[in-house]
């Protein structure tokens, strides 16, 4: 891997390129992963590069979700896998889900690479290799799931997405927590709890706030769900990134 100075003022966003082109020349990450790291570092320079009070609510409202769940999944694809692999399975043990990878261009030995990294990160289980179950209504790799997984699940964390699983998942009575950089993108417009905040913060935030809500009584879980506004959230994303509170690189 390249070496990043420490004192270069985009030192963070050149070290998450390169996990990202490592990822590729692992055979973890697809190219088109270049592409979606791109987009999704220009939504972030605009929000400041940083965790905004409206992402925080979502990251809370999403760990009293996962908390209340009974069969949580949290699904990995390449670029997860390349970002954030231990942390991912620090979230799925924390909150007691299960990992699943899916992805969009589905390869059998992606499939392989991906769960394998995953493992080597501590994770016991991985689902998505038997992808023995299909989400209605899609075409593409994303549809294929393990049917004692994601097509199980009653709450599923879709970090990344590129936006229609989002809305067939929602069709199929699932709760969504999407994490995406863009507040208008179909996956955010469409999830229960959105959470605008780059992947890189937002995974160990969901993480932090389900440790600390680990002796919330159920009905105080579900307070804070009820009490969550997704609208709100996404306008307030929106609002951020249109003002450009520029980060100071
Ligand atoms: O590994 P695969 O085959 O499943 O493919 C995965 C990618 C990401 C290539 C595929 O899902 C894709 O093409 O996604 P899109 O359509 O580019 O959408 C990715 C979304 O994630 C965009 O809205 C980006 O703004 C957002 N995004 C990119 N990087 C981050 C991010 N959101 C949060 N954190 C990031 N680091």
């Amino acid at each position: 891997m390249t070496d990043v100075p420490d004192d270069h003022p985009r030192a963070d966003s050149l070290r998450t390129r390169h996990r990202i082109e490592a990822g590729v020349d692992a055979g973890i990450t697809h190219r088109q992963g270049l592409i979606a790291e791109g987009r999704g570092e220009a939504f972030d320079y605009l929000l400041g590069e940083e965790t905004i009070p409206s992402a925080d609510a979502a990251a809370r409202a999403a760990a009293a979700t996962l908390l209340l769940a009974e069969h949580p999944v949290v699904s990995v694809n390449g670029n997860v896998a390349a970002l954030v692999p231990g942390e991912a399975v620090e979230l799925a043990e924390v909150v007691g889900a299960d990992l699943e990878v899916n992805l969009f261009n589905r390869e059998q030995a992606r499939l392989e690479r991906i769960a394998a990294h995953l493992r080597e990160h501590g994770a016991a289980e991985v689902k998505g290799l038997a992808g023995d179950a299909t989400i209605p209504g899609l075409a593409h790799g994303r549809g294929t799931v393990d049917a004692d997984g994601i097509f199980d699940a009653d709450v599923v964390v879709v970090p990344l997405e590129d936006g229609d699983r989002a809305a067939a998942l929602a069709a199929m009575g699932k709760t969504e927590i999407v994490v995406d950089l863009n507040p208008l993108s179909r996956s955010a417009q469409t999830a229960a709890v959105p959470i605008v905040d780059n992947i890189l913060r937002a995974v160990p935030n969901v993480t932090r706030h389900a440790r600390d809500l680990a002796g919330a009584s159920r009905e105080e879980l579900r307070e804070i769900v009820e009490s969550f506004d997704r609208e709100a959230a996404l306008a307030a994303a929106e609002r951020a990134i249109r003002g450009g509170r520029l980060s100071d690189a």
